[in-house]
């Protein structure tokens, strides 16, 4: 017991930093995940009384600590994070920290969430939004199986409400209705009223797996979110051909207010003949009417990278959680390969100039290819213009050599 306690305590002291060996000017990655199934306290996993456990052996094992909700209250960092015991069931547990990026201790017990929908079987995901209604809100996957399908792993996935003042006291809403879709995941809840109602970002599937006819990430009003039925969901960030959210796309979450609009991170996943592929992405929304997309930078923002691309659901990164701080700095959290939690660190200036200045996906090839001669062109002229020193390859046009 010793060992693994000394194991535990070195990890949980272990400071992070940023890795050195990536650069892309929008954000730091840092080298150690914030959260790992190793990070679970003992106590929740083994006995440990040396009577009843004399091998000292893990009773309850955690398979993996992922997706986790993030908020910053009272000048601390907090993370729900999903995890998953052995037994592939998810619950939700808290963990603080001063700063963060390290540090992060889960509290004794895990968060435990009143029983009122009998029928779920599994919730993951939540999504916590600070909303001017004064609560913090919890939306999460609440899974049940499909009992009306033949198949044995047909499932219903929903979105479950709850809402705390303190992340300790959790009152359970009904789980939200969204008229015209018959399953959702993703949803997260716009920290201010649309109009004087609640309005959620959705994902509108037409089965567990598929979103089928759903083209996006949706925007829903409900008058009242105690009993939150949406009627209609507005289609934001759309699906498309060939771009990174072609299988199916998820908003990851809370929009960011900037003074240039919303920013929203998402998820994208698209098919390779490896599986499915998720990375994140950003698009931004006007502040005065939050249902219209004023920014939609090309490509991904985060993708799978090194370690990362590896773990129980392989070439994964998936967000659920970003806190902004007072000085700027803005953390996104987000997990890779459905195993374990990391963060990536960059600021309100620098995500704004991402999202308005990156250029649009243009769609074709023959377009991206342009677009990229476009950026050469300037920048060979930029470096001309400012003395810069380059040696061209074989054919190019630029005139100033190191050689002149
Ligand atoms: O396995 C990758 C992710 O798959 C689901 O996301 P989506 O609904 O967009 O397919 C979720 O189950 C998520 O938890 C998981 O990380």
């Amino acid at each position: 017991m010793s060992c693994a306690a000394a194991r535990l305590d070195a990890l949980l002291n272990r400071r992070n930093r940023p890795d050195d060996t990536f650069y892309n000017g929008i954000y730091e990655r840092y080298v150690n995940p914030v959260l790992t199934r190793e990070m679970i306290p003992l106590f929740w996993r083994y006995d440990m009384n040396p009577e009843t456990n004399p091998h000292f052996m893990e009773r309850l094992g955690v398979n993996a600590v992922l997706n986790s909700g993030a908020i910053g209250l009272n000048g601390k960092y907090y993370l729900i994070a999903r995890i998953e015991g052995n037994d592939r069931k998810s619950f939700f547990g808290v963990a603080e920290s001063d700063n963060g990026i390290d540090g992060f201790r889960f509290w004794d017990y895990p968060v435990v969430l009143e029983d009122s929908c009998p029928e779920e079987t599994n919730v993951y995901d939540i999504r916590l939004t600070k909303h001017e209604d004064g609560w913090i809100y919890g939306v999460f996957c609440s899974e049940s199986k499909d009992t009306g399908a033949p198949e044995l792993s047909a499932a219903v996935a929903a979105a479950g409400i709850v809402r705390t003042k303190d992340l300790k006291t959790w009152e359970r809403l009904p789980n939200l209705i969204t008229k015209r879709s018959p399953q959702q995941r993703n949803v997260v809840l716009h920290p201010e009223f649309i109009d004087g109602k609640y309005a959620f970002y959705t994902r509108p599937m037409d089965s567990f797996l598929d979103t089928g006819s759903g083209g996006g990430i949706g925007l829903g009003l409900c008058e009242d979110i105690t009993h939150a039925v949406i009627d209609e969901e507005n289609i934001l960030s759309r699906r498309k051909y060939h771009q990174i959210t072609e299988a199916k796309n998820g908003e990851c979450s809370v929009p960011i207010r900037t003074e240039r609009g919303w920013i929203h991170i998402a998820h994208g996943v698209r098919n390779t003949a490896a599986g499915l592929r998720y990375v994140i992405y950003a698009y931004a929304t006007a502040l005065e009417d939050p249902s219209r997309v004023i920014a939609e930078p090309s490509g991904l923002l985060i993708g799978p990278r090194g370690a990362e691309r590896v773990g129980d659901v392989s070439n994964v990164v998936f967000s659920n959680g970003a806190i902004v701080k007072e000085n700027g700095e803005v953390l996104l959290y987000y997990a890779s390969s459905d195993t374990r939690v990391h963060v990536a660190v960059t600021t309100l200036d620098k995500l704004t100039d991402y999202v308005f200045e990156t250029p649009a996906d243009p769609g074709r090839s023959v377009l991206c290819v342009r677009q990229r001669c476009e950026l050469i062109r300037r920048n060979l002229e930029y470096m001309e213009k400012a003395g810069a020193r380059l040696r061209p390859a074989p054919g190019s046009t630029a005139r100033r050599t190191e050689e002149e």
